[in-house]
């Protein structure tokens, strides 16, 4: 008997949709541009990309940078749900596809594992003729964590880009002789293509993360309630000095702010608003909307003692709220079902929560930014 049902659940594993091969084939990155918002913009970027090539996507770890340790590497599944992505385009989880599918559609030591890049990176190597996928942090510790070595390198043929159509993708790299286009970095834009912002709308956290965000606001929040973002640690004082006075070409996740088109000019005061700017801000969305909590997040400051006191000097009774420890997918969980939120115009975590209030239809403004500079709502 027992003898009859393993070979039947082997069987059963491999009819897994998941685990069936893409005669398509793959596309798979290294998300190895910056930290999570970053990610988060080149993630919706290649699965739009993936989708266009009619390649299933190989969906990466998130890459944490721990500060002096080792780099962490979290399953996507740690914090969102795999089946949403599904009903936009095929995906697999890059440990699932390396487990369960490289030693068959990806072997090793045949010259199958091909890197794949712009024949301008390949001048950075040596040999002038290496893709240089490996150099550096977080480059080499990705693919190491996978236990991936390149076998060969190909360029992309000239005019070839990841704005190319599918034709001419398929002409430059044929499906049989390439199954997996392996990419040194994301075949996506920062910030992201404004037309692949409502991506975002399959990006759902996981239970746990969702349980975790609707326990905390029952428990420590009292509707309605504003959450603002606080981007202002020293990285970003630092990268705010590139504007100056105002610019009007893309910076950061300024779009979000001024319109893709740059019709309105980004100032350095949207981008690192003066303290002062922010409590006033604040105060005035609580005085209009009534909230009875604020909610905190923050890489740095939270300005909690100057708000208490605007709160005092206009009679506001506001609860002051923020996460007992440093959590980023907590803090954007809680602020993604704020009913009025604040964010900072530049930074791609504000852009990550915008993009799915926008879904939500829930209201957003952004410090340093009165409401009726809004660009106009974005279609989605
Ligand atoms: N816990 C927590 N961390 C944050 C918050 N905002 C920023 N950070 C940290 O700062 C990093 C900012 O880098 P990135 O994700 O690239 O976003 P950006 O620089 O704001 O565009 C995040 O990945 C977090 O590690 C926040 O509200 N809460
Ligand atoms: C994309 O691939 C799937 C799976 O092989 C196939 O069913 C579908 O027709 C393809 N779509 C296009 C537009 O070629
Ligand atoms: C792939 O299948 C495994 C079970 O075999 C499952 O745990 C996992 O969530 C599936 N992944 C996706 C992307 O559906
Ligand atoms: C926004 O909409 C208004 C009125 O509908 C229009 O006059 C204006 O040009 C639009 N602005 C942009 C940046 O599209
Ligand atoms: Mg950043």
């Amino acid at each position: 008997m027992w003898r009859y049902l393993v070979p039947i659940l082997l069987l059963a594993n491999f009819s897994n949709a998941n685990k069936s091969i893409d005669s398509n084939g793959y596309v798979m990155y290294c998300p190895c541009m910056g930290r999570f918002g970053n990610q988060a913009d080149h993630f919706l970027g290649s699965l739009s990309f993936s989708k266009k090539l009619n390649r299933t996507l190989i969906v990466p770890p998130w890459i944490s940078f721990n500060s002096g340790g080792r780099n962490g590497f979290i399953p996507y599944t740690k914090w969102f749900k795999a089946e949403p992505l599904s009903s936009y385009h095929r995906v697999i989880m890059m440990e699932d596809f390396m487990n369960d599918l490289a030693p068959s559609v990806w072997p090793e030591g045949v010259k199958s594992r091909k890197i794949y890049c712009h024949r301008f990176a390949m001048d950075r190597s040596e040999d002038k003729s290496t893709c240089p996928a490996k150099f550096g942090n977080p480059f080499k510790p990705f693919w190491d964590n996978f236990n991936i070595e390149f076998e060969m390198s190909m360029a992309f043929p000239s005019g070839l880009s990841y704005q190319s159509t599918k034709e001419q993708w398929d002409e430059a790299f044929p499906r049989n002789e390439n199954p997996v286009i392996a990419l040194m970095g994301a075949p996506a834009s920062y910030p992201i293509a404004e037309a692949d912002r409502y991506l975002q709308k399959y990006v759902e956290w996981s239970d746990e993360i969702r349980a975790f965000a609707s326990d905390f606001i029952e428990k420590e929040l009292k509707r309605p309630y504003l959450g603002i973002h606080l981007r202002n640690g020293m990285d970003w004082k630092r990268a705010c000095r590139n504007v100056k006075g105002s610019i009007k070409y893309p910076y950061m996740s300024s779009p979000q702010c001024v319109g893709f088109s740059q019709t309105k000019p980004f100032t350095h005061e949207m981008c690192y608003p003066q303290k002062e700017a922010v409590i006033e801000q604040v105060t005035g969305i609580i005085k209009k909307s009534g909230a009875k909590s604020l909610f905190i997040a923050t890489d740095d400051q939270s300005f909690e003692k100057e708000f208490k006191q605007s709160f005092l000097d206009n009679l506001l009774d506001v609860d002051m709220v923020k996460l007992d420890h440093d959590s980023l997918v907590k803090d954007m969980a809680i602020l993604m079902e704020a009913d009025e939120f604040m964010g900072s115009c530049a930074s791609s975590v504000t852009a990550f929560v915008v993009r799915k209030r926008n879904i939500l239809n829930k209201p957003n403004s952004f410090v340093g930014m009165l409401n009726d500079d809004k660009p106009n709502k974005t279609e989605l």
